[in-house]
């Protein structure tokens, strides 16, 4: 075996691809996949709210459901749709609930079985993905609060940003929180780019860190 031959052996080991907020916008989600070249071989993890706001939540859930290498994380909105499915509610006629349904037809239990499955954080050993942030007061991510973990930016009681007082080594990915540009920190790489809103649909390749950002096609959605 030639030295060429182990190298390429080396490259080819797995990468990690995490996927910022991609809220239905379907059409950016396979460019930004296009652009990484993922494969099979990528491990792909979502932060989660692949649903509501963009033009496409449908096929994004059915991209999901089809893809065996990648996990979710539950956001604040998946879980919302979750939760309504659970609690029996059917979406008001009209409303874009409603149309996902409507969409996903027959499947549509199925895909809330699905999203039943998705945990709160993945945690890695190395790295930790988790939709919105945690409570740097706690350091147990197992003791943190659903809610925290799926809605947090400023935590009760303080007056900056949840990453501000987080002090552990351990990398924190995360997204919820839309901005211009990736936060990044040695301990946390904040992925929302506001993709529905106009701006970018972002991912992070590990191990080595590197971010990749496809613009939008168009703002889907005001940012409020
Ligand atoms: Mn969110």
């Amino acid at each position: 075996m030639s030295h060429h031959d182990s190298d390429s052996r080396i490259t080819a080991s797995r990468r990690t691809v995490i996927i910022g907020d991609v809220h239905g916008c379907i059409e950016e989600l396979h460019r930004l996949l296009d652009e990484i070249e993922v494969s099979e071989n990528d491990d792909l993890i979502s932060v989660g709210d692949l649903v509501r706001k963009g033009p496409d939540s449908a096929s994004v859930l059915r991209w999901a459901m089809q893809t065996p290498n990648l996990r979710c994380v539950l956001g604040n909105h998946d879980a919302r749709l979750l939760l309504r499915w659970l609690e029996g509610q059917k979406p008001e006629r009209g409303t874009p609930d409603w149309e996902l349904r409507r969409q996903l037809g027959d499947s549509y239990n199925d895909v809330m079985e699905y999203i039943r499955s998705w945990p709160l954080y993945i945690d890695s050993g190395d790295f930790l993905v988790v939709h919105a942030g945690l409570d740097p007061r706690i350091p147990d991510v197992r003791l943190q609060s659903p809610q925290d973990l799926m809605t947090i930016r400023i935590p009760e009681g303080m007056d900056s940003p949840w990453y501000e007082s987080y002090k552990q080594e351990k990398l924190v990915i995360f997204g919820h929180w839309a901005r211009n540009e990736p936060l990044i920190r040695p301990n946390a790489i904040g992925l929302d780019t506001g993709c529905v809103y106009g701006g970018r649909l972002t991912a992070l390749i590990l191990p080595e860190r590197r971010l990749v950002s496809i613009p939008s096609a168009k703002a889907y959605q005001r940012k409020d």
